[in-house]
């Protein structure tokens, strides 16, 4: 299928295979024009004169029509038995797995991620679709003995009702799938918000929910900015549940206007993730696990590992080895064969990474980088160059705010507890790393660090979809996406006690002798 070809593509643009096409939102089941007819541009990050295509800009009267649509369909899917559900799921699974090179080229042409890592992204909404499809046989409840004879006591869940979704650009096809099908599969119906970076990939993953057979109004797609069509979905009434994905800013905003409806909602926002560098650590193996996790994705991972905690003694040869191999990697497009780190996803995001530069030419030392990579081809794109600063201190701004580019910081510490100290010194708690041979100390780690997700000899990304993904201190809300714990935050428990015993009994009072 070609992108013009696209059912969401608008007829017009279809006709004319030789401009951009214009795609449209996605309401009750039908590709529709957003009420102003207005648009904007989503543009290849590695390439600026490539044009994607043109997406409605969406406004609150859109939001408005999906939430209508998402509450009219509610019933019916509500009813429709689970495991059900979850058989629509499956297609949808199956369809992105045949699908997965089409959707992994048309992500880093559009997000600017190097493919194979595209590849891994679409694969992890795959795995996540599979896992929820089966949680329509489970969402397990408890059925536990009553304290009262002949009379039953049990827990189910149920759905919610419309979860206003609203995902980050940087895992386009995984964000989205995390969210939607946990909301999906326990019966909630979705109106689904897309970062306006990645407004194409949003598309095709709702192309393939539609043709999967989620029927119309389940899911709902409109596209436009978070002040228009996020602020709507927030503060609409009818939109009882909210996950959400990006900047701890936004996330408190989100918060903040969601608590005055006493809205349930989920939050997924930054991290300062460290990794940590004993004297008995296997300092190649290190040196693999820092350069992926900070520079892959060119740092724009929520897991994206931004801190290096090392012990004096191993300072200068992991520096050694961590700059020889950072100047080896190769900046270009996410398409072409060969490049390891693809551009920034935007203009201003160059414009921010450059600012903490400067910060951190004031704070540390500046081993590598530090600029903007304007070489040829690349002037076209946002590249910029893997930086590393060394001699950072823990409390150093470099040190504590996220960047979300390919910058590292390098803190010395003097031994392990200064290690553990630095590592959570931080007011964020998503990943965290630690790299030694002595497994006590692993231990220490795996107990010690005060994050959601601890990785032991190995970088601070690679989350896998059936163990719950989220963070302590400001990274979230208390929430989890992933694993089977995903769907609590789209179900609401009930309580149930059935007495047939056939005469009143008082519980905590009839069943204690008097
Ligand atoms: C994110 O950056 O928001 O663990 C998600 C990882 C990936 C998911 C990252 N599996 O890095």
């Amino acid at each position: 299928m070609t992108e013009t070809a696209s059912p969401a593509a608008s007829p017009a643009a279809s006709a004319a295979r030789t401009t951009v096409p214009t795609f449209r939102h996605f309401i009750a089941g039908e590709w529709v024009d957003g009420v102003t007819g207005e648009t904007f541009e989503s543009v290849n990050p590695a390439d600026r004169r490539d044009v994607i295509g043109r997406f409605q800009a969406g406004t609150g009267a859109d939001a408005g029509r999906a939430v209508k649509a998402a509450e009219m369909a509610f019933p019916a899917w509500r009813a429709t038995p689970a495991p059900k559900r979850g058989e629509v799921m499956y297609r949808f699974a199956e369809l992105m797995a045949r699908q997965k090179e089409r959707l992994a080229r048309a992500m880093s042409r559009e997000m600017g991620k190097v493919l194979a890592e595209a590849r891994g992204d679409v694969q992890e909404g795959i795995d996540i679709a599979y896992l929820m499809a089966g949680e329509g046989r489970r969402m397990f409840g408890d059925t536990v003995p009553s304290e009262l004879p002949d009379k039953w006591a049990m827990s189910i869940r149920q759905p919610i009702g419309v979860a206003g979704i609203i995902t980050p650009w940087n895992f386009p096809i995984a964000i989205p799938c995390w969210k939607m099908m946990p909301a999906l599969v326990t019966g909630n119906t979705v109106v689904f918000k897309p970062a306006s970076d990645t407004p194409h990939c949003a598309t095709l993953l709702v192309e393939l929910m539609a043709e999967a057979g989620f029927p119309p109004g389940t899911v709902n797609l409109v596209t436009g900015s978070g002040a228009a069509v996020g602020d709507t979905i927030v503060d609409s009434p009818d939109v009882p549940v909210i996950s959400f994905t990006g900047s701890s800013a936004t996330g408190k905003r989100i918060a903040e206007r969601a608590g005055r409806r006493l809205k349930r909602v989920s939050l997924e926002l930054g991290g300062k993730n460290g990794v940590v560098v004993l004297r008995d650590a296997d300092l190649d193996l290190a040196t693999d696990g820092i350069l992926w996790s900070a520079f892959g994705t060119t740092g724009q991972r929520c897991t994206a590992c931004s801190r290096v905690i090392v012990e004096r003694p191993v300072l200068e040869p992991l520096l050694a080895r961590l700059e020889k191999r950072a100047k080896a990697l190769r900046l270009g497009s996410g398409l072409e064969d060969g490049v390891d780190i693809g551009p920034l996803i935007n203009a201003a995001a160059v414009e921010k990474v450059a600012g903490y530069v400067e910060v951190g030419r004031r704070e540390g030392e500046l081993v590598m980088g530090g600029a903007a990579a304007t070489d040829g081809d690349l002037a076209h794109g946002n590249f910029f160059a893997p930086t590393i600063f060394s001699g950072v201190k823990p409390m150093d701004r470099i040190g504590q705010e996220e960047i979300f580019g390919p910058v590292l910081s390098v803190i010395p510490v003097d031994d392990l507890d200064a290690a553990v100290t630095a590592l959570n010194q931080t007011r964020y708690g998503l990943s965290a790393s630690i790299f030694t041979r002595d497994v006590n100390t692993a231990f220490r780690a795996m107990r010690d660090f005060e994050a959601g997700i601890v990785y032991v000899n190995a970088g601070t990304t690679g989350a896998e979809t059936h163990l719950p993904f989220g963070g302590w201190k400001e990274t979230g809300n208390g929430h989890r996406e992933a694993g089977h714990v995903a769907i609590d935050t789209y179900t609401e428990w009930k309580s149930i006690y059935v007495d047939f015993s056939g005469h009143l009994q008082r519980a905590q009072i009839d069943n204690q002798p008097d």
